[in-house]
């Protein structure tokens, strides 16, 4: 698949510093060395609705962290998937009648677009879970070789208790697992499994359903953790550096993918850190398409508001804690985004060299966006209130903002 159109990330002067992240493993900040070239792996959409503030809002979250890495003179490699087969999506297409392919390629697109305007930077591989199958086939078939896998009337079940790391993404407790499984595409309540926590591997086609030959596997689908993982060991290998998403993916994706991956190559870690952005809400409940209370990033941008003002809105909260998106939240973005503007649209202003490190440091320290706001505030305020006489020092601002927050001024 392809991706959308990148933004130029301008360079700074000096050199960023390295990122300090939370990492769900360890349940600490740890300071990754990523070498040269960082990899990162976010899982992509599962496109059967447009894009929400929420997944803005996850999408912004490892787009800072690749600006970190970017603004320390390293390149990144970024891989994401889509989920461009999975119940949710079929039953979506049967419910209103159309056909999947072209649900799936609608919101694809569409969130193609919104990552564009949200100045997003794109993945170098940007793959499909269909154009992923011929790859996730060896990979069912080699884990049910291995004895990590079994079959279920035809379905192929992952077997959770050969990998002795499981559980160490999520750190939950066995009953915890079972709760979040069944809620969150799980069956542990199926008789016959070995574990109720081992999740699908290849599910033996459904009638009226889409499928693929698999050889030994017989007609079916991918299930979902090994999309992932076939797609990230295909162009990551393992041991890269962040596998991202919100934190209803660490348990069971994550967890489980992890694991399918420790299982399939011997090694270990899957990924050396596990970041997990905060739940964005509406009416004091998680955003989601299941739920369908949400506020989709094209019907703002179709209300006429500034997609920059969009990003500074998703910027104004950490991305660790979970928050509400609310009118005031975007009317508060709104407001920045002008006064910003309005700051460095002078030829001059006070010196700007503090307050690229201030912002450097703000995110470097797990992504601290509200922080690295308040910095720019700063600045802007003492342009207003008293100007100076740095001839560079704005276009030094836009740039900053430009390069690490990927807001054009
Ligand atoms: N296709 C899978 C991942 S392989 C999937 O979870 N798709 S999704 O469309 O449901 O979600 C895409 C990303 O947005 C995931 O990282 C998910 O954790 C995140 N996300 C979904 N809802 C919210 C929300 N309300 N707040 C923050 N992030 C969210
Ligand atoms: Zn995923």
């Amino acid at each position: 698949m392809h991706a959308w159109p990148a933004s130029e990330v301008p360079a700074l002067p000096g050199k960023g510093r390295d990122l300090r992240i939370h990492d769900t493993a360890t349940g600490g900040r740890i300071t990754l060395d990523p070498g040269p070239v960082a990899r990162i792996y976010v899982c992509g959409i599962t496109p059967y609705d447009a894009t929400h503030m929420g997944h803005a809002a996850t999408y912004n979250a490892f787009d800072l962290v690749q600006r970190v890495w970017l603004d320390t003179k390293r390149q990144v490699h970024y891989v994401q998937n889509v989920t461009d087969v999975d119940d949710p999506l079929l039953e979506r297409a049967v419910r209103d009648g159309q056909d999947w392919t072209e649900l799936a390629e609608r919101e694809t697109a569409l969130f193609r677009e919104d990552m564009t305007a949200l100045r997003m930077l794109p993945p170098q591989h940007y793959i499909g879970a269909v154009e992923a199958i011929p790859g996730i086939v060896p990979l069912v078939e080699r884990l049910r070789d291995a004895g990590a896998a079994y079959d279920l009337d035809g379905d192929v079940y992952f077997s959770v208790d050969t990998d002795p790391h499981f559980g160490e993404v999520s750190g939950l407790d066995a009953e915890a697992m079972r709760l979040l499984s069944a809620e969150r595409g799980g069956d542990p309540e199926r008789p016959g499994k070995k574990n109720p926590l081992d999740p699908m591997l290849w599910m033996a086609a459904r009638p009226g359903e889409p499928s693929w030959g698999g050889a030994s596997l017989g007609a079916g689908r991918p299930g979902w953790h090994i999309e992932c993982v076939a797609i990230a060991l295909d162009h990551l290998g393992m041991g890269f550096d962040i596998q991202g998403g919100g934190s209803d993916l660490a348990f069971p994706h994550h967890e489980m993918g992890a694991s399918h991956a420790q299982a399939l190559t011997g090694e270990h870690p899957f990924a050396k850190a596990y970041v997990h952005a905060g739940m964005v809400g509406l009416d004091g409940e998680k955003m989601s398409k299941s739920r369908g209370n949400l506020v989709f990033v094209s019907a703002v941008r179709r209300d006429g508001v500034d997609p920059a003002a969009i990003r500074l809105a998703l910027l104004s909260r950490h991305y660790r804690s979970d928050w509400e998106w609310t009118d005031q939240v975007l009317a508060d973005a709104v407001e920045r985004l002008a006064r910003w503007r309005a700051a460095v649209s002078r030829p001059d202003g006070p010196s700007a060299d503090a307050l690229v490190e201030e912002v450097r440091e703000a995110l470097a320290d797990d992504l601290d966006s509200p922080t690295a706001l308040a910095a720019v505030d700063r600045w802007a305020a003492l342009q207003g209130a008293e100007g100076g006489t740095d001839e560079g020092a704005p276009g030094l601002v836009s740039r900053t903002v430009d390069a690490l927050l990927g807001v054009a001024l």
